[in-house]
């Protein structure tokens, strides 16, 4: 896609705080993605912590993701959002099993990321279909200028935040639209974007691809530097731990990396939670 092309996207994204859909691959691709992804499910499935970390840190134990983090054609969007220097710091598959009560609240991405800036913004790639049927995604046009507000926990057991955190505010769903997207279509949002998900009350898995990209100038107010991948222009910062590209699938060193990666988002993202009902021990 020419930059030209792009710059509706960049208008369309700071009026409305999101951007859905676009094209990044054919089905076929995204359906060979998906294969993928369930052949090294099935190899781990009795592994639940193995399990966790391809889910959740997939972008450093997986080449294959890796590969599409690095896509000029999610890349060229993102750029366009956060200019030409991009770190990915984490891909994380939202999986959402055939009639699953699992669901996601409203909520805003930053809120206990624990960052300084806002300059991040999630690629959400399809790879089935990701219907209002089987629980797309949600959002609030237009709320990411509400800046981050309150939310509390409720540790809810289908709710797939770590915390469980809802906003504190009420969203008129009339308001909002349904982010139905198609194999190899992505959505673009703002991590102050007021989004959510309902159950999956459909008879096939959905599956998504978090891509969580970031402007290397963010940082995190603890200190603690995060592990990313620099995946165009340059890091002039240092804020973050830069990784290499995973060579083979869950190799030994990517998956201590990715033990270490849980742990610190972990340390952050629970910070201040009085409940800890979802804590994994990662080792
Ligand atoms: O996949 C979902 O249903 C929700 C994902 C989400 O909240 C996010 O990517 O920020």
């Amino acid at each position: 896609m020419a930059a030209n092309n792009l710059r509706p996207i960049r208008e369309h994204y700071e009026r409305e705080g999101y951007v859905s859909p676009l094209r990044v691959m054919s089905a076929e691709r995204a359906n060979e993605y998906r294969r993928a992804l369930e052949a090294i499910q099935k190899t781990y499935e009795n592994d639940p912590v193995a399990t966790g970390l391809l889910t959740w840190t997939a972008g450093i134990v997986l080449p294959f993701v890796d590969e599409i983090v690095r896509l000029p054609s999610i890349l060229n969007p993102v750029k366009e959002i956060l200019g030409e220097d991009v770190l990915s710091m984490a891909a994380s598959f939202f999986i959402k099993e055939p009639k699953s009560p699992a669901f996601v609240s409203w909520h805003q991405d930053l809120t206990y990321w624990g960052y300084k800036g806002v300059s991040e913004v999630t690629a959400w790639l399809a790879l089935t279909e990701a219907s209002r049927q089987n629980g797309c995604m949600w959002f609030l046009p237009g709320s990411q200028k509400q800046k981050l507000v309150d939310h509390h926990d409720t540790f809810e057991k289908t709710n797939m935040l770590s915390r469980g955190q809802r906003a504190n505010v009420h969203v008129d769903e009339a308001d909002a639209v349904a982010v139905t997207l198609r194999p190899g279509e992505m959505s673009l949002h703002h991590g102050h974007m007021f989004h959510s998900s309902k159950p999956n009350a459909s008879p096939e898995r959905r599956i998504g691809l978090a891509i969580r990209y970031v402007s290397p100038s963010m940082f995190q107010v603890s200190g603690q530097r995060p592990f990313a991948h620099l995946v165009a222009g340059n890091d002039r910062y240092g804020h973050f731990q830069l990784l290499d590209s995973p060579i083979t699938m869950m190799a030994d060193g990517d998956m201590e990396k990715a033990r270490h990666a849980m742990a610190m988002h972990e340390e952050t993202s629970y910070n201040g939670a009085v409940g800890q009902g979802k804590r994994t021990d990662w080792r």
